[in-house]
């Protein structure tokens, strides 16, 4: 079903295929292996990353970019498979975006334990373009802040197959993902896979 969280924000429950998409992420990854990107701070992050697509989302001591080189191998990020990029377009279309073609899939893991801090994307040229998040495996749950940091957030449960579509103003918010708490899922064990299409071009 698809539910509007707030202008711009809407949630369609249920509506990847995740063994599909499980299925396309794992040649990717073993291409392109999940890593502990360093923030510039100097912090290491807990959530693992990877991409793909033509150009992929990198945090290093000297700032954060999208790059098309994996900096781990210096060689090109994986393709983005068409069936990844076909459920994104289908997501943003069903949200009320339509042509989006994404060029960047930032492929986040988490484990029990893991927490995403509340941050604002802007790395992205064109902030126009909608971002289409997919929630895999596990759990989460997703903390919906305003335009400046602090508040109390909207809290959103994301499960299996959960597409989350952000266009317009919602952009500039501040989001972030909760501690997981201990749980599993038949496909992928005790963990969640989250694919944000970007167009960051
Ligand atoms: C709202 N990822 O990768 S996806 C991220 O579940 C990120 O892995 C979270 O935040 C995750 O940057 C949440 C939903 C999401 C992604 C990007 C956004 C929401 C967004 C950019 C702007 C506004
Ligand atoms: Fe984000």
């Amino acid at each position: 079903e698809r539910e509007v969280i707030r202008e711009g924000v809407v949630l369609l429950a249920g509506f990847a295929d995740s063994e599909v998409l499980l299925d396309a992420v794992a040649p990717l990854v073993a291409a392109a292996p999940f890593r502990h990107m360093t923030t510039p701070g100097g912090r290491q992050m807990q959530v693992a990353m990877t991409n793909c697509g033509a150009l992929g989302w990198v945090s290093e001591p000297s700032g954060y970019r999208y790059s098309p080189t994996d900096p781990l191998s210096g060689k090109p990020w994986p393709a983005m498979p068409a069936v990844m990029a076909d459920l994104a377009a289908r997501a943003a279309g069903a949200a009320g975006f339509s042509a989006f073609e994404p060029d960047v899939c930032l492929i986040n893991r988490y484990l029990p334990g893991t927490r995403l801090s509340p941050h604002i994307d802007q790395d992205e040229a064109d902030k126009s373009w909608p971002i289409v998040s997919v929630s895999l495996g596990i759990p989460a749950v997703f903390q919906l802040y305003g335009n400046v940091r602090g508040g109390t957030p909207t809290e959103i449960p994301l499960y299996d197959g959960d597409v989350l579509v952000f266009g317009g103003l919602a952009r500039h918010v501040y989001h972030g993902v909760k501690k997981l708490a201990q749980e599993s899922h038949p496909r992928t064990g005790e963990m969640r896979i989250n694919l944000t299409f970007r167009r960051a071009r």
